[in-house]
């Protein structure tokens, strides 16, 4: 027997996959590809801030610190990548948007998230409220990295992962809906994974 054999190659345990947790269209990954339009910013901490701001009475903002002492959630879902890459059972902690938009009043029905390095998306401010939204900081137990989005980014898994801004700074609530980075070159505006509202038109 030689050391090792060379056609063997060993592959990890394929997990049982539901499949009805996988959007149509979609394959399920089990490493967890990078997708970034850009250069990865590295903001500093102690210059960071969090911003809810735009057509609201009571514009709100947190410093790194401030955000990391709000009420804390860990849950765990699934996310869908445009590019079909579909990842099963992740898990994060952040801050729900509900408790970001805790007495924050507005009549705007849009917001505009924006991120370091000028990414921008759109969302209806619907989706992400009870409990559908989160910034989040830390992955499977980990700070999270740069390349995902660390020190903080927007968590929307019901939609498609480009909806989930990284190095998230602020939402923008607007009474008109505007789209964004994606959205403007011509990606669907809305992003359903069930409906498979990839491309505008969709
Ligand atoms: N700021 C910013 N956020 C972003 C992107 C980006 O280019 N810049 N890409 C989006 C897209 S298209 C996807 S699929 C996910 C990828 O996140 P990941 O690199 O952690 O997999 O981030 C989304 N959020
Ligand atoms: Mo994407």
């Amino acid at each position: 027997m030689p050391p090792f054999s060379r056609g063997f190659h060993r592959r990890p345990p394929r997990e049982d996959v539901d499949p009805s947790r996988v959007p149509p269209g979609q394959y399920v990954v089990n490493d967890f590809p990078v997708l970034s339009a850009g250069p990865t910013p590295r903001p500093k901490l102690d210059e960071w801030s969090f911003s809810v701001q735009g057509a609201v009475d009571g514009a709100a903002s947190w410093t790194w610190e401030e955000l990391n002492a709000l009420p804390q959630e860990t849950f765990t879902v699934d996310i869908h990548c445009v590019t079909k890459w579909t990842k099963l059972g992740t898990t994060w902690t952040g801050v729900s948007v509900d408790t970001l938009m805790d007495g924050v009043a507005t009549e705007a029905e849009y917001v505009s998230v924006w991120a370091d390095g000028g990414y921008t998306t759109n969302v209806p401010l619907e989706d992400l409220r009870d409990g559908k939204a989160w910034v989040v900081h830390t992955f499977d137990g980990e700070p999270l990295e740069p390349a995902h989005g660390g020190p903080a980014r927007l968590l929307v898994p019901h939609l498609y992962f480009w909806k989930s801004a990284k190095w998230v700074r602020g939402l923008t609530l607007t009474v008109e809906d505007e789209p964004g980075f994606w959205e403007n070159a011509g990606y669907n505006n809305y992003g359903d994974p069930w409906r498979e509202q990839r491309y505008w038109g969709d």
